[in-house]
């Protein structure tokens, strides 16, 4: 085993272009507890790495330069304890492992999703299912202040169902809504007790899995959803995106992401790879879509994208736990880094910004403004630019802008 994680160590090392841990430690980057802990088991896998402490996963976070964590509550605190005496003293053990690793906590977030009490959702028609569901939601706030974060995150995983006519689905959607009320208000009253800002609340879709079908299945579900009116508290909810979510449904993320970011609930972001129209893969973020992840770093550079990027992926079942933190995160990492400082490439890239300058100021048409055919003339040879801009950000992603070249034979 030695020898074979010294071989791991040296190939990684003869990779190079990693950045320091200090570097790292610039970008809002969150490293989620469930992903480092994450065993490699599925409903078809058994598990191929051990269990992890949130001590051991903080500890390799705060080594690797990953400056936030976060986590749900079931992440650290068994069902059983939730709200109880053991809950304070696992809290006080996040907070020493967090300090002494200078680790910040950015976001928590409610499972409602694995648990035998969520099998008919959070939302379900039992009112004790629905009212346990706002004491999990407050209590999670709670531990969000008491932990010092900015984001509570809600993935609402069963809200749907295998077998339809069952449940009504707007009723369902209400109930949903009442569990969002209670969190916003209880934060509402937390951070006024503190002294602290509110959280910022954030909507996360997925089209599918695990329930056949989900009520809120796409970001623009939950932008509607956010503004249909029955959210006491609109202005405090938003959303977290995930890349890979978009793609299942056949999106394409930065479309989604453009359109969040004009409602103004761009507040979280989960990032990853994996395949369109497909199962949720959670693949490390740039090792499937390099070029799809460069246009959606370019779109968020551009408009001040400050929220976290969350590492909501799963190192491979392949991967030991030895390689997790060797190679899995730190990869991950870096490859986010050297994607976002191409983005900033693109951004000043003189080529594109020519081109795309020359594309916004028209053909320079004066003639009859509703002659279509005219316009069409006008503008005929700079619509060739489209293809010129996508070819140059292949180039920019490849190197070749730098005159990278490949000899033949
Ligand atoms: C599921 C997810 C979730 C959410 C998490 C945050 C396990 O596909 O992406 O991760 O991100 O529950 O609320
Ligand atoms: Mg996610
Ligand atoms: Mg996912």
């Amino acid at each position: 085993m030695n020898s074979q994680q010294a071989l791991v160590s040296r190939l990684m090392a003869a990779c190079g272009g990693s950045y320091t841990p200090e570097i790292r430690r610039k970008f809002f980057i969150s490293g989620p507890q469930w992903a480092a802990a994450y065993e490699g088991h599925a409903l078809f896998h058994a598990p191929t790495r051990p269990a992890i402490s949130f001590e051991e996963v903080i500890r390799h976070y705060g080594d690797l330069g990953i400056g936030h964590w976060c986590t749900h509550d079931t992440d650290v605190i068994p069902t059983e304890a939730i709200g109880k005496p053991q809950q304070a003293e696992i809290v006080g053990r996040i907070q020493a492992a967090l300090k002494k690793n200078d680790v910040k906590c950015s976001m928590v977030t409610t499972e409602t999703f694995h648990h035998a009490v969520w099998a008919a959702s959070p939302a379900a028609e039992s009112p004790e299912v629905r009212k346990y569901a706002q004491f999990r939601v407050e209590n999670t706030v709670d531990i969000g202040h008491e932990l010092g974060a900015s984001f509570a995150v809600y993935w609402p995983g069963s809200l749907g169902y295998y077998v339809q006519g069952a449940i009504e689905e707007t009723q369902t959607l209400r109930w949903y809504a009442e569990a969002l009320n209670a969190a916003c208000e209880r934060d509402l009253k937390v951070a006024a007790q503190r002294g602290r800002p509110t959280l910022k609340h954030c909507l996360e879709a997925k089209p599918f899995e695990p329930q056949a079908e989900i009520l809120l299945p796409t970001s623009d579900a939950m932008l509607a959803f956010i503004a249909s009116g029955l959210l006491t508290h609109p202005e405090m909810v938003g959303l977290n995106p995930e890349y890979l979510h978009e793609l299942m449904w056949g999106g394409a993320p930065r479309a989604a992401l453009a359109r969040a970011l004009v409602a103004g609930k761009l507040f979280h972001f989960d990032i990853n790879d994996g395949y369109r129209l497909k199962h949720d893969v959670d693949i490390g973020v740039g090792l499937v879509n390099p070029l799809d992840w460069l246009n959606v770093l370019v779109l968020l550079r551009s408009h001040g994208y400050n929220g976290p990027f969350n590492l909501d992926y799963k190192p491979p079942r392949t991967t030991s736990q030895f390689g997790v933190f060797e190679v899995s995160f730190p990869t991950a990492i870096d490859r986010f880094i050297t994607l976002w400082e191409m983005a900033g490439e693109v951004l000043t890239d003189p080529i594109i910004k020519e081109a795309t300058d020359a594309l916004k100021a028209g053909g320079g048409y004066t003639g009859d403004p509703h002659d279509a055919d005219a316009i069409v003339a006008a503008n005929r040879e700079l619509l060739t630019l489209h293809e010129l801009i996508a070819h140059r950000l292949v180039q920019i992603l490849l190197g070749l802008h730098r005159g990278r070249t490949f000899s033949i034979a």
